[in-house]
């Protein structure tokens, strides 16, 4: 994924660690639903490094 600066597109809902590195991101969903997320790096998304992120309802 892009870094802030890098050549392409950047989003607030992304981010990217170097080999070794550690990195976290805090996303609220807002809704429950089905969100799919994956990772732009040349030749990682074609390899299958995707998926989705199931949000269940909160319960009362
Ligand atoms: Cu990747």
């Amino acid at each position: 994924m892009a870094s802030p600066g890098a050549k392409g597109h950047h989003h607030t809902n992304e981010i990217s660690a170097k080999p070794v590195q550690q990195a976290e991101l805090v996303w609220t969903f807002k809704k429950a639903g089905k969100y799919s997320m994956a990772c732009f790096e040349p030749g990682h998304y074609e390899s299958g490094m995707k998926g989705v992120i199931n949000v269940a309802a909160k319960k009362h």
